[in-house]
């Protein structure tokens, strides 16, 4: 076996995974090993925050597929990574988040940046390596690669910082990749069988369909049961919006014709989605989900199937493995389907073109505290300028997504083609996930128009990593609106405590200048006419390696809230309080 040190060890694995990228703070921790990235063909991308780092990984590896990486210093560099992890964790991204640790000798002193960093991410990862003893750097550091895509989600890489010294016997692990399959026989006949019956079938594609590269898969499926595909909650991109049984999204501001159409479903075949809570919620006053429908759900973890919903029967597979096997099963069956197929295509021509047309008229909101705020104003009504970025969105376009309301009213105007185009914040939903994550996209896929959408408070939290594209030169399009407000926590305010707004105003500098003043483009866009050349203009300043920010002045109307379904008007005991009752 060959002589090496642990740092040395350590990159090799990184390199065997293939890795290119790595993104992190520099810090003493490793810098034994980080000193040998030049070397070995990484690129180490310096942030502004190890948040940012971390959503950057996840970006990475969300539209790539393969690994994203992050690395900072032991304390206070790997607790800055647990928010961008949590994220990750929901968005089902393979980052590794490599935690250098207070070296073995001192650990529970209470020296220098020490703290328990394994407890920190035992919720928010699928596997935790810890190397216990140098010898064993390049398995542990291995098994973590491997893991996060087998489990496709972030995996922690602890390693205590003297452990990058000395001198050991090693071999590089060679990466392991199990394909996964489709699924049990018995559970995709009882599928095939299910679906054979089915007099109005829907597919609901969910983010699985996406991760297995399964779009095809999906088609050929949908087609031969001539079989509506609704997307699941921000999966807009997991079936192709030019594609004529596609009906568009789930889930909160989601498309109604989708909403309609699952309502009439008699099977639901549930592709590649953990068929999460928060996004089969009501919304539009619409009950839609399908309650008397057999659901045939496929997801590639056990542990989803059947979890929030009752299921007729799951299939633990790979979501495009599994739409394969289904169509070879149903191929040569009497399929009810394909019999009544013109009456279903009816129907979704018909709700697709209703949900167009309201769309086209919902050109502002409607309820009493919107209209006051934007009347007279000259400000940009929200959804009309959504429409104009939608008109002018390069097709191959990469849009990632925060959490607000103008970002979530936007779920109605994103529509893509093609897969590992929409990076959402997803359900772990924190505000400030749409740049970092955006800008680790790039790097991913340096040709592809990059694009945030971020509401003005979320970019508050997030704009300082402007100087990452400024100095690491990775251009993007940050889209910002600014309506002076958290917005979607105010309009809790407006529908349940009687307008008292607290903590919702926000007073911003120009964000433009800020944007020059950190070395990017700054533009304010305040009338609907100029939105989407803004648009074109800052998606071609990236060919030139140019950031841009589009300052979108818009007023200050609120669609929908988030949470209708967890909020109560206040009902207060104390006396003192007893002003603050809302009936
Ligand atoms: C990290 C984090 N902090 C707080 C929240 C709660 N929250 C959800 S939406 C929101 C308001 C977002 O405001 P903004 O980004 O300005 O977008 P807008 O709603 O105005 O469109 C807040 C504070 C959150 N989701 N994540
Ligand atoms: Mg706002």
């Amino acid at each position: 076996m060959p002589k090496m040190t642990p740092s040395e060890a350590f990159v090799e694995t990184l390199v065997a995974h293939g890795v290119k990228n790595v993104f992190g703070i520099v810090g003493s921790a490793y810098m034994d090993a980080l000193d040998l990235f030049p070397t070995a063909g990484i690129r180490f991308i310096p942030t502004v925050h190890e948040q940012g780092a971390a959503h950057m990984a996840d970006g990475y590896s969300r539209v790539s597929g393969r690994h994203g990486v992050c690395i900072a210093q032991n304390g206070p560099g790997i607790t800055n990574f647990v928010t961008a992890v949590a994220a990750a964790y929901w968005a089902h991204s393979p980052v590794v988040a490599i935690t250098p640790e207070t070296g073995s000798g001192t650990m529970g002193l209470g020296g220098f940046q020490e703290t328990d960093q394994l407890p920190i991410f035992s919720k928010i990862t699928k596997f935790q390596g810890h190397v216990n003893n140098v010898t064993r750097m390049a398995e542990i550091t291995g098994r973590c690669f491997d893991m996060a895509l087998a489990e496709r989600g972030p995996t922690q890489l602890n390693i205590p910082r003297d452990y990058f010294y000395g001198e050991i016997d090693c071999e590089i692990p060679k990466p392991q990749r199990v394909a996964r399959g489709a699924g049990a026989e018995e559970s995709l006949d009882e599928a095939a069988d299910i679906l054979s019956k089915a007099k109005f079938p829907v597919i609901l594609a969910g983010g699985g369909v996406i991760m297995s590269g399964g779009i095809e898969e999906a088609k050929e499926l949908a087609e031969f049961l001539q079989a509506p595909v609704v997307s699941s909650y921000l999966h807009n991109d997991s079936f192709p919006a030019d594609h004529p049984l596609w009906c568009g999204p789930l889930g909160y501001q989601g498309s109604k014709a989708a909403m309609k159409i699952i309502a009439k479903a008699d099977v639901v075949l549930a592709l590649g989605t953990r068929l999460g809570p928060f996004g089969t919620l009501p919304q539009h006053g619409l009950e839609y989900w399908p309650k008397s429908a057999k659901i045939i759900q496929v997801d590639s973890d056990h542990r989803m199937l059947g979890l929030v919903k009752q299921i007729s029967v799951g299939v633990c597979g790979d979501a495009k493995a599994a739409a394969r096997a289904l169509s070879h099963r149903l191929a040569n069956r009497d399929v009810a389907a394909r019999r009544n197929a013109s009456e279903r295509l009816e129907c979704v021509k018909a709700e697709k073109a209703a949900w167009e047309e309201e769309l086209g008229q919902w050109t502002h909101e409607k309820d009493p505290w919107s209209l006051e705020v934007s009347k007279g104003s000259k400000r940009m009504h929200p959804r009309q300028m959504l429409r104009e970025l939608e008109k002018a969105m390069p097709k191959d376009a990469m849009v990632s997504t925060d959490i607000g309301n103008i970002c979530s009213v936007s779920n109605s105007y994103l529509r893509f083609n093609r897969p590992n185009s929409m990076f959402a914040a997803m359900s772990f939903g924190n505000c400030g996930y749409a740049f970092p994550t955006i800008i680790g996209t790039k790097v991913a896929e340096p040709k592809r128009p990059a694009i945030a959408y971020v509401g003005d408070g979320a970019w508050g939290m997030s704009f300082g990593e402007l100087l990452t594209c400024v100095r690491e030169d990775i251009p993007v399009t940050a889209v910002v609106f600014n309506n002076e407000q958290w917005g979607a926590e105010k309009k809790n305010q407006v529908d349940f405590y009687a307008n008292r707004f607290e903590g919702v105003n926000l007073e911003n500098p120009s964000w433009a200048e800020v944007a020059r003043t950190l070395g990017a483009e700054g533009v304010v866009v305040e009338s609907l006419g100029d939105v989407g050349e803004a648009l074109e203009k800052a998606v071609d300043a990236q060919k030139q390696g140019k950031t841009t920010v589009l300052e979108m002045l818009v007023t200050k109307e609120l669609g929908d809230p988030f949470r209708r379904d967890a909020l109560k008007k206040p009902k207060r005991l104390l006396k003192k309080y007893e002003h603050t009752n809302v009936a």
